[in-house]
């Protein structure tokens, strides 16, 4: 008997996988009710010591559910460069997790085979996880599949999903992204900062003052460390900082995106600025009171135009031949692609839904700026962007201005977050072109207008039913389910509309965009009916906007 299996099968015992239930790896990882995930988690630091020994790297595991509701939990692996589980081994993941304990010895000795893994090489994990009450035990359950390896373990206990990708990240690269500590993190983020604040003239009108709505989560205890950091430079007030209410309930970055209204527990003001981290504090929205008293908000899309264009600004004042291109997903707002391409002239590329996959697209250009619409990711700078970006910060023959130039971009190259999207990090990106820009959220919001649109939920007997081609803007079955989407928005004016199974919740997004916001609501309802009646729809319909 392998020497593995003498503390695996024992330790396994006591993780039982549960009858009847199936896993499935979703857009993040995967992500269910807290109750069902024991097992799972046992069997992700399986995978996780496993992934260590294969790369001879330090491995990631993050337990956490994100924007998902208390009940609910979850856990991303995270690969050296700091980036999510690769595909492949997503599929070994899925395996391990769905396998009994009697079939478990069989499929870790696949995956030893299939990858040629030596088991006498070292594994290092390092653990971390959000605020929720079921978080403790399920990392508890991750550390004993650790430990029947024989691996090697840190626990970080809580920190922001992002934390976790950075201090992945410094491990594996020895320190040269950053020191591999919690107070690293808010050093490097904060010197960037600061070096960028001081490099601004000071007798300027923006506002160094936002209130973040921490979701009731991890972040609002993370940016209120931060703080100390940045006193006198930004003054950060946390609301929903989790000594009241409940983790993403009426709060959030997807509670403000999907309602497009502002969350609870906000005084809601004329001339303040303000924004949202979701539960893990990978994903940020941005919104004010107009002076009309209506609610506005730049989410993701509007975010990456704003860093987008002024990355290609700084590139081109410093004369760098650096292709900078824009990756979204199908749910970008329609305007903010053509303004990205047509007016900012930035080449967009589209991706499916997940991290994952746009951190992957990004990688073809020189810098890649990424970011789902719901407010999730990051700007990712090739070695060869470092390399031309670094050397003309130190080139004397440049003119003051260029060199200028380049000196902030390669401090905003230090606040970003390369490794995932970071609410904090985009946070203090998004503050310090605000402030080098000279804009108020109402100048940043008025680059472009949104088109009106609509997110809905249907929840349907089994959403993998729903599959889908072209980044997820096709449906491919159920079959005639495509073409009657088709003929519903012809109806509409400049309307679009796509569904497609979430990958965190067990229900079927519908998106929908139109010239009004009557009709981007009447489509989405139209196109969720026809998922609820050719998708096996379960319970009520849905039911219609209210204003029709
Ligand atoms: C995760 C992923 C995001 C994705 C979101 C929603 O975010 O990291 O890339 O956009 O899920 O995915 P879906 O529509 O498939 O449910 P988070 O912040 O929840 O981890």
């Amino acid at each position: 008997m392998s020497l593995w299996k003498k503390s695996v099968f024992p330790a396994a015992a006591q993780h039982q996988k549960l009858d009847g239930q199936t896993y499935n790896y979703g857009t993040a990882g995967f992500r269910t009710k807290a109750n069902l995930l024991d097992s799972v988690m046992f069997r992700c630091g399986l995978i996780a010591v496993l992934r260590s020994k294969k790369t001879k790297s330090s491995i990631g595991v993050m337990i956490t559910a994100s924007h998902n509701p208390e009940c609910d939990n979850g856990v991303k692996i995270v690969e050296p460069m700091g980036e999510m589980l690769i595909a492949e081994w997503e599929v070994y993941a899925t395996q391990l997790a769905n396998a009994s304990n009697e079939e478990l010895g069989g499929v870790i000795e696949g995956i030893i085979k299939d990858n040629n893994i030596d088991m006498t090489v070292s594994a290092n994990v390092i653990i971390a996880r959000d605020t929720r009450p079921s978080s403790p035990s399920l990392s508890a359950s991750v550390i004993d599949a650790i430990k029947a390896f024989n691996a090697v373990y840190t626990d970080y206990g809580m920190l922001t999903t992002p934390q976790l990708h950075y201090l992945v990240r410094c491990v594996n690269t020895n320190g040269q992204y950053g020191e591999a500590t919690e107070e690293g993190y808010y050093k490097k983020l904060s010197q960037a900062f600061t070096q960028l604040k001081i490099q601004t003239p000071g007798d300027n009108s923006y506002l160094p003052e936002i209130s973040v709505d921490g979701a009731n989560g991890v972040g609002a205890l993370k940016v209120l460390q931060l703080q100390k950091e940045l006193k006198g430079y930004l003054d950060m007030k946390v609301f929903n900082d989790g000594s009241t209410g409940k983790l993403n309930e009426q709060c959030g970055a997807d509670y403000v995106k999907v309602g497009q209204k502002p969350p609870a527990g906000v005084m809601f003001e004329v001339g303040k600025k303000y924004c949202s981290f979701d539960g893990d504090a990978d994903r940020i929205v941005y919104f004010f009171k107009s002076k009309d008293g209506s609610f506005r908000l730049m989410d993701g899309d509007k975010i990456a135009t704003l860093i987008a264009g002024y990355l290609k600004e700084l590139v081109a004042s410093v004369g760098l031949n650096l292709q900078l291109g824009l990756v979204q997903t199908a749910y970008a707002n329609g305007s903010s692609t053509y303004y990205a391409s047509t007016v900012m002239k930035v080449p967009v590329a589209c991706a499916k839904t997940g991290v994952k996959h746009l951190h992957l697209k990004a990688l073809d250009f020189d810098i890649g700026v990424y970011f789902e619409a719901n407010g999730h990711g990051t700007v990712i700078f090739s070695e060869k962007a470092t390399k031309s970006i670094t050397s003309a910060s130190e080139d004397s023959s440049l003119t003051e201005d260029k060199k200028q130039a380049a000196v902030r971009l390669l401090n905003l190259m230090d606040v970003c977050n390369q490794t995932v999207g970071d609410a904090i990090s985009d946070m203090l990106l998004v503050e310090s072109i605000l402030e080098a820009r000279l804009w108020s959220l109402e100048d940043w919001n008025s680059a472009y207008t949104d088109l009106p649109n609509r997110l809905l939920k249907v929840k349907v007997e089994d959403r993998n039913a729903i599959q889908t081609t072209d980044s997820e803007r096709k449906a491919t079955s159920p079959v005639g389910l495509q073409m009657a989407i088709d003929t519903t928005v012809a109806k509409y004016s400049k309307s679009r509309s796509f569904v497609r199974p979430s990958g965190t919740e067990d229900v079927v997004r519908v998106y929908a965009e139109a010239d009004n916001q009557t009709s981007a609501d009447q489509l989405a309802y139209d196109v969720a009916v026809l998922v609820h009646k050719l998708a096996g729809g379960v319970g009520d319909p849905p039911t219609p906007p209210m204003s029709s």
